[in-house]
């Protein structure tokens, strides 16, 4: 799937991953890269220049958070780049005390009435009850078609052979199924021809007549980017809410997936990868645009990134690599590692740490511990904070109370604090840095 744009992607990103170091010429290089790939890839050259320059701009000025290399950063512009283009990631929920109506649009041979057959069956797993109403009566054998399908995985059609205005079959079919209550009720209309502009007043009759809650429009994943001008030309008859791209097993170069969202606005929902029945994938834009750029870890990227961009708080860093460490520090501390996963994973793999053998009952301990700190540390002042070393008897059975728990913990709390700041004091830092560097590079 999308082989072009895969090679061309994960291309640049070796590229740049393997350079030693990353400056200006290195960014514009992998941006022209990144401009050719989706040239190459039938995406629309107005997108082409919007999406590249705002990767080149965000990596030639922002600076990336402590701990995460450049060239990672960079990566995750990329990523957030296309991401953005497609849209968040959704859900694709109906309400289930009605009868939704899902009216489906796009071009003849574009895949409607397979994909129409995909969703019945998603949504009957799910165990919605679903109707399909057959209102193309333009193509020959479609209803007939949609019947055959729909056999297969048990759904219910409304279709009149001998009628030809889509309209009636509309809204017979709709009366048809509220009656029988359906939960959702799928409408396959003839979609629209290029030389026949009546389909298109068609299927603004046919909208108006079930006022659907939803419009999809089912794009084929390999026509490129007249997808755009398809798409716009639908989005201006009828209100596109979601799209389907289909085929997308095939020989799709993918620009049709970004064009079509650009378009719409609307942000896409299902794929279709196969003829069958079973071919829909939901749609994840993290998971296609990781596929695309060759990262089965982009999430784990994408997530340390994020951690470190809690943890970046500049200042804090330097503080904590001069050995001095406030409880809000530490707080930090505890958050990246509890964020990172399991402690003993990390304590082994800092140097240092991994001679010390710590006790594994001792580690798991700690961790059980560590979901109280917070709030211990959130009950202290600002001045505490600062300085624990204010903590008094009177002091810390303020906090346990404050925080629902015993003196005896914030107590312990405070030795795991002063054990923490002794290592820094050591290490000036050194445990820390590792620990970045851990979060940097895994
Ligand atoms: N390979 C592949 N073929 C598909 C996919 N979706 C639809 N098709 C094929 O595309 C052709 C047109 O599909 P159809 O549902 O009749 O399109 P409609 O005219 O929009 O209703 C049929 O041969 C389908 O089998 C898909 O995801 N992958
Ligand atoms: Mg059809």
């Amino acid at each position: 799937m999308l082989d072009s744009l895969k090679e061309g992607f994960q291309g640049a990103i070796k590229k740049l991953l393997g350079s030693s170091s990353v400056d200006e010429r290195q960014i514009k290089e992998f941006v022209k890269d990144i401009q050719r790939t989706l040239l190459g890839a039938d995406v629309k050259a107005q997108i082409v220049l919007e999406v590249s320059q705002r990767i080149e701009k965000r990596a030639l000025e922002e600076k990336p958070p402590p701990g995460l290399p450049r060239k990672d950063h960079i990566v995750k512009i990329l990523y957030e780049e296309f991401a953005r283009i497609l849209g968040e990631e959704g859900k694709f929920d109906l309400p289930t005390n009605r009868t939704n109506v899902i009216l489906m649009v796009g071009i003849q041979g574009s895949g409607k009435t397979t994909t129409i057959g995909k969703l019945a069956r998603v949504l009957s797993k799910r165990n919605y009850r679903v109707g399909v109403i057959a209102a193309d009566t333009f193509r020959p054998g479609a209803v007939t078609q949609l019947r055959t399908i729909c056999e297969t995985i048990q759904v219910p059609v409304f279709g009149d052979e001998r009628e030809k205005d889509a309209t009636k079959i509309a809204k017979k079919g709709l009366d048809h199924f509220k009656n029988q209550n359906a939960n959702v009720v799928i409408v396959d209309t003839a979609g629209r021809h290029k030389e026949e502009t009546g389909l298109i007043d068609e299927m603004r009759q046919i909208s108006k007549i079930v006022s659907p809650d939803l419009v999809f429009l089912v794009i084929d994943g390999t026509i490129g980017q007249a997808a755009y001008g398809q798409s716009a030309a639908f989005h201006k008859s009828v209100s596109v809410g979601g799209i389907i791209v289909t085929k997308l097993d095939g020989a799709a170069k993918g620009g049709g997936a970004l064009a079509a969202t650009a378009a719409t606005g609307a942000r896409i929902f299902f794929i279709g990868t196969g003829e069958r029945v079973d071919d829909l994938e939901q749609f994840s834009p993290t998971r296609f645009v990781g596929r695309l750029l060759g990262m089965g870890d982009l999430q784990s990227l994408l997530d340390r990134a994020k951690e470190l961009e809690l943890v970046a708080d500049e200042q804090q860093v330097k503080r904590m690599m001069s050995g001095k460490l406030t409880m809000s520090d530490f707080l930090v501390q505890i958050e990246s590692v509890k964020k990172m996963g399991s402690l003993r994973k990390i304590v082994e793999s800092l140097p240092g740490f991994s001679q010390m053998n710590v006790p594994s009952q001792n580690l798991e301990e700690i961790e059980g511990k560590m979901k109280y700190w917070r709030a211990m540390i959130q009950a202290m002042t600002l001045e505490e904070k600062n300085e624990p070393d204010l903590l008094n008897s009177q002091r810390i059975r303020r906090i346990a109370r404050g925080s629902g728990v015993l003196e005896k913990d914030v107590k312990d709390l405070l030795t795991r604090y002063r054990q923490a700041k002794s290592v820094m004091k050591a290490s000036k830092g050194r445990q820390f840095r590792a620990l970045m560097r851990q979060m940097g590079n895994q």
